[in-house]
Order: C-alpha cells, then structure tokens, then sequence
C-alpha cells in the first residue's frame, strides 16, 4: 500500500484482506495509548512524571512514575474495546480481570508498557512492547492459563519505540510494517511496509560487562565475532543502547544480532519471556530473523510463570545460526 496511509486505514484494508484478524480495532486503540505515551515520553524531561514513585515492581525495580503512566493508559484505552477477556502486563504481578461493566471478548492482550525505563532520565530511546493472542479458555474472565502460551500462537506483536520520532512496527503474520508519528496530525502513517532484516551483518549487541559470568562457548562466540577474518566480514562492531526496543528496532532494520544470554548469577538471563522476547521474536521470524534461548526457537517455549525470564538471542538469521552453532558446541 502507499506510503503515507494512516495505520487506521492500514489496519482495515488488512481486515478486509484477512476477516478472521477481527482484533484490528484493538490495534487502533493501542495506537492511542502509543500517541498518549510519546506526547507524555517527549515532555518528560519536565513532567513529573521524571520522578521515582518510591516504589517496586514484581521484579524488585524501581518504579518509574511513566511505566506506571503508561501502564494505566494501556489500561484504560483498551479495556472497554469489548476485545478483550483480559490482560497482563510486567508491570502487574497478577493477570488483570477486565471490570464487568465493560464487553468482554475472545483476545488477550500482554504488555511490556515502557521497557528500558531506566533509561528515561538520559533522553535515550525507550518502548512500549505489545502482543496479542486468542483466549484459549471460554470463561467470562480469561485465566491464567490464557497467558501461558508458546509465542508460535500470537496473533499480533509490536512495539512502539519513542525517540527522535515516534514509530509503531508490528506484525500480525503477515509481514512486518512501520508507522511513523505525524504529531502535526496525530496519526501514525506508514512508513515502511514489508520490513525485512538483512540475514547477516557486522552488528552485535550485548552487555559485554557480563562477559566474565558467561558460559564458555557464549565467551568463545563473542571472541570470535572479534577475530579478523576480511571473508566473513569480520571483526564486528558493537553497537549497545541497554533499551531492548532500540536495540532491537536497530537491528531489524540495518542487520544485527542481540544477546541477552543466561550467566552464573542469573542462568535464565534478564529479559521477559511472555512480555519481550515472544513479541520481538514473532516480528524478527516475519522479517525473516531469527529468535532462539541459544537452544531452541523463543516462539516454540511453553511459559510456566508469567513473569519468567529467558536467556535472548535474536536478529539476522545467519548471525543467530552461528552464536547457536557455538552454544551448542
Ligand atoms: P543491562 C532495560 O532495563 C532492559 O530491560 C532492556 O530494555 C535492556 O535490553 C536490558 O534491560 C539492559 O540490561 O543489564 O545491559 O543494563
């Protein structure tokens, strides 16, 4: 489709093409709740919304003031869509039941609502991930086993990444699309459809002051990502923003690989199952990318907690094929 149509419109003519994705109005009021976030993202460095609330989330971090903004925000846009028979998010440690006052409906809808958070007082890039799957129970509230599902059963994922512009990229399995702000107009407009990620580059991503607690064959992997080696266009640069979203969106866009893998101290890794690695994964496989613990495909895992951690490697299939080669070894 042209450059420049609204996501709205976007949203419908894949509706008219694909009847069975009935969440698309679900979509367009995520969107809202991504406008809201951006506009309160891009005056943080005033509101107070900068502050600390004083509080921890399940995961003992503190609790910015916006992921708590942005939690709510989600909430309210979408839960009286009639779309949904309930939520989860990494904010909340318990699913979120939606009021009875409102229509219920056959989606689930789980959120990561402003990830890299801490890095909101520096001005650097942060984003709202979010992915949605069909209630496998019948209920008139979904249940915890709703949420508990292999990545590979998402109908939709996306993020939205807040920084020099404001862009949604998401995917409900067909192909991956990005939606660039127009605030002038308040509309997200296509920006780049089809998006693929390059099957090899010169990129990887890691927090490499973890180096010393990896396994050996992680270590051995970055060791060779480092040696010269002109015919496999080696020795890679590394490009590292500590906000998964922008990571992220870097590599599938310009080629990269990411890893986030498990070490002595923390053997399953920093990142969210359910929240982070399913979504991103189901959009790198779309784009053509690659998402595995190291071990197996991130979409094929069967969560048991809803807040459990898993080790990440994910971006151009080629890169993502060779850390596993050497993981595996
Ligand atoms: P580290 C941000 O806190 C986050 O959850 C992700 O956005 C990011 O990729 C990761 O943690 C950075 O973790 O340990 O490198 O600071």
């Amino acid at each position: 489709m042209e450059k420049g149509i609204t996501l709205t419109r976007f949203i419908i003519e894949q509706h008219r093409r694909n009847p069975d994705l009935e969440f698309t109005e679900l979509l367009a009021e995520l969107t809202v709740a991504g406008k809201i976030i951006a506009r309160e993202v891009n005056k943080a460095g005033l509101a107070v919304t900068m502050g600390l609330t004083g509080r921890t989330n399940v995961h003992g971090e503190e609790v910015q003031k916006l992921d708590e903004f942005a939690n709510a925000t989600i909430i309210k846009t979408t839960d009286h869509t009639g779309h949904l028979a309930g939520m989860a998010s990494e904010e909340m440690e318990d699913i979120y039941h939606i009021p009875d006052k409102h229509p219920r409906g056959d989606y689930i809808l789980v959120f990561d609502p402003v990830d890299g958070s801490s890095n909101i007082d520096v001005n650097v890039n942060i984003g709202t991930i979010f992915s949605i799957y069909r209630r496998k129970s019948s209920g008139s509230h979904a249940i915890l086993e709703d949420f508990l599902r292999p990545g590979r059963e998402q109908v939709c994922a996306g993020y939205i990444i807040y920084g020099s512009s404001t862009m949604l990229v998401y995917t409900s399995g067909q192909g991956v699309h990005g939606f660039t702000l127009d605030p002038t107009i308040g509309e997200f407009l296509l920006s780049q459809e089809n998006i693929t990620i390059p099957r090899r580059s010169r990129y990887y991503s890691a927090n490499e002051g973890n180096y010393p607690r990896w396994a050996p064959e992680v270590q051995q992997y970055m060791d060779y990502l480092k040696e010269e080696d002109k015919a496999s266009g080696r020795p890679y640069s590394a490009r590292y923003i500590g906000s998964l979203v922008a990571d992220f969106h870097r590599n599938l866009l310009k080629g990269g690989i990411f890893l986030y893998p498990g070490d002595a101290k923390a053997p399953q890794g920093k990142l969210r199952l359910i929240y982070e690695a399913s979504p991103l994964a189901f959009i790198v496989e779309q784009a053509g990318g690659r998402a595995s613990t190291g071990w197996q495909p991130i979409l094929d895992l069967q969560p048991e907690k809803l807040h459990q951690r898993v080790p990440l490697i994910i971006g151009s299939a080629e890169d993502v094929e060779t850390a596993e080669r050497f993981i595996t070894s």
